[in-house]
This record gives structure tokens, sequence and C-alpha cells, in this order.
């Protein structure tokens, strides 16, 4: 996949939105700079999941922006969506690329360096997500994170293309880019500012 498509990843939760539209949201940090969307939706029943995932890819279809969806295959083939977002005990890669075809856009998350080595080669895997660099509010059952030095050594193990995620902000999304990040993956970033499209546009500016 494009490498610079992965740029400004943004990782959606509701919990995020304080009363204000999930879409309408995302499409304000899509104005900002956002360049790829995963829709992560822990709590949403099925049906609703996929009813978001279409509202969505329907949002994101006039700004050349890709769906992602998070852990759910049936989801992304459901609402059309351009790919998913895995983790180690989400339906394999290799059934997830068989399910969806060669075109679509397959991540996985990596939580040591040890499951990069096993993965990095892996042909199904477009994109590798590096979780957590830091500890995050957000997700607290994480495995222990990288750091700087771990996605610096992480980097260094692989030319495939690396999304960071995990405590990324303005303060250090600098550092994270010049640890060998390729994409920088934010959810409070971006989804909890008050200005979503001005929060995306700072975050932007720290990309190669
Ligand atoms: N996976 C690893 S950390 C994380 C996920 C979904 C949450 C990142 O959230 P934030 O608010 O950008 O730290
Ligand atoms: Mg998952």
């Amino acid at each position: 996949m494009n490498r610079s498509s992965l740029g400004l990843y943004l990782v959606t939760d509701s919990r995020f939105c304080a009363g204000r539209d999930l879409v309408e949201v995302v499409v304000e940090a899509v104005r900002g700079g956002v360049t790829i969307v995963q829709l992560r939706e822990k709590e949403a029943d099925t049906r609703r999941f996929v009813g978001l995932g279409r509202r969505m890819k329907a949002a994101l279809a006039p700004y050349g922006v890709p769906l992602i969806i998070n852990d759910r295959v049936d989801v992304a083939l459901a609402c059309g969506a351009d790919g998913v977002h895995l983790g180690m005990s989400d339906m394999a890669v290799a059934d997830a690329r068989r399910l969806l075809g060669p075109d679509a856009v397959i991540g996985l998350s990596v939580e040591s360096l040890g499951q990069l080595e096993a993965w990095k080669d892996n042909g199904d895997v477009d994109y590798f997500g590096v979780s957590p660099v830091f500890s995050t509010p957000t997700k607290t059952d994480t495995a222990p994170p990288f750091g700087l030095e771990g996605l610096r050594r992480a980097a260094a193990m692989t030319s495939r293309p690396l999304v960071a995620i995990g405590g990324i902000n303005v303060g250090n999304a600098a550092e994270v880019v010049a640890a060998g990040a390729d994409g920088l993956a934010v959810v409070s970033a971006v989804m909890g500012a008050e200005n979503p499209r001005a929060a995306a546009e700072r975050l932007k500016g720290f990309l190669k």
C-alpha cells in the first residue's frame, strides 16, 4: 500500500465524542489532514457497527480517505470498507486476506519486537501497528510500551510500513516520526480535541 496514506491515521472512539456525531467529528479531522480512518467500536453491536461503517465510508469517499475496520472482517465486507486492522487474537491474517481479496488493506498490531520478527516478512500484511509506543489512558490493557527506543529498533528490523499508536500527541509526534514511524495513529489527540480539524492540522505538520 501507499506509505504516505498511512501518515495521519485516525482511530475512532465514540467515548470522546461527548454528544457530537462521530462521523462529523471524523470528517472535520479529515479536513484537517487525516489520511486514513479506522473505525474502532468496541461497544457497538454488529448491526450498528455495519451501519456506522456504511455512513463513514460514504462520508470519506469524497476525500479519497480509506476506511479500515477494527477487528471485524465481516463488518468490513458488509460495509464495503477498504480493509481491516487485526490483533493477534482476531481472525488470522491469511483468512482475512482470503476473504477480503488482494486489494484490501490489512494491518496487524504487534506488541513486541518478537512479534514483529515473526511477522515482518508476511506478504499478507500491508502495515504493522506498533502498539503501544507510550502508555495511554485510552487503552489500558496493552502490552508494555515500546518507547522511542523500541520503535527505533522495530524500524531497524524492517522496511515495511510502521504505524505507531499509543499516547501520541503534539508534544511527542516529532520524536515518534524521527524514531521511524511512517504513520502516527491517534485517538484522543484528535477525537477528544475541541477542534478536531485544528488538532489534525497540527499533527500533520510533524510528518515527513
Ligand atoms: N491500541 C494501542 S494504544 C491504543 C490502541 C487502540 C489507544 C491509543 O489512544 P491514544 O488516545 O491515541 O493514546
Ligand atoms: Mg483487535
